[in-house]
């Protein structure tokens, strides 16, 4: 039996999501983050040594990193669904995105908020002008440029194929839903961008995304 190692409200969601799109049978071992931190407890350390999620577990053998993840859990378990054959300009696609997501991806948008806690958290009245003029200048040097760019990109990839690694369906969707959904909680992807706002539509009214909700528990990125 697969066990997912789940973080509430985190990209763990994602890996339910992939198990409900297969169909595979699996159980869920629950994490809750600190209400005040929202680290994660320290009893996921007792499963990977770095104690994030998702980890997944089987057989003796355990897996950590999203996208190590679904490339396992599409190997052993996919019987060739959800990811393009081998050799194919779609596989290479597919294996870009999978990187990009939390290689490229998720980086500035991380970067984004840490320094907008920065800004707008407490903080001693003396130290407050300076941390926000850090703030400011890291944003608007690095953070926005960097997540114009890369909103920008994903939208005129999805103006090639339906879906990030063709014209089917696949893993590396599933892997670019948590940056595209962070992007629209907290980095301005709107309608304006159209192609990544139908995206997420699209993905959030699939039935294995539902039941995955589901499953999960409370979680605030599906929102459109
Ligand atoms: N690149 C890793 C990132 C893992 C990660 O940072 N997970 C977050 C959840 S979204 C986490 O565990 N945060 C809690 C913590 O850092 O204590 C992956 O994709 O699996």
């Amino acid at each position: 039996m697969i066990t997912v190692h789940h973080l509430n409200n985190s990209r763990s969601q994602r890996v339910l999501w992939l198990l409900e799109e297969l169909g595979v049978p699996y159980e869920i071992t629950r994490y809750e983050r600190d209400a005040k931190t929202m680290l994660a407890p320290p009893e996921l350390m007792k499963v990977h040594p770095l104690g994030k999620s998702p980890v997944v577990t089987e057989d003796g053998v355990t897996v950590a990193e999203s996208g190590a993840i679904i490339e396992y859990l599409l190997e052993r378990h996919g019987g060739g669904r959800l990811v393009p054959a081998a050799g194919t300009p779609e596989r290479l696609r597919f294996s870009y995105w999978l990187h990009f997501a939390e290689g490229s991806a998720m980086p500035p948008l991380l970067l984004k908020l840490i320094f907008d806690r920065v800004e707008t958290g407490p903080m001693p009245f003396f130290v407050k002008p300076v941390a926000k003029g850090i703030a400011r200048k890291v944003k608007g040097l690095m953070v926005e440029p960097n997540l114009k760019r890369q909103l920008d990109f994903m939208e005129a990839e999805l103006g090639r194929s339906e879906w990030f690694a063709g014209d089917a369906f696949s893993g590396a969707d599933i892997q670019m839903s948590f940056p595209l959904e962070a992007a629209a909680q907290r980095a301005g992807l709107d309608a304006s961008r159209p192609r990544l706002h139908a995206f997420l539509k699209k993905i959030h009214a699939r039935p294995a995304y539902r039941k995955a909700l589901e499953r999960g528990g409370p979680y605030s990125f599906a929102n459109d």
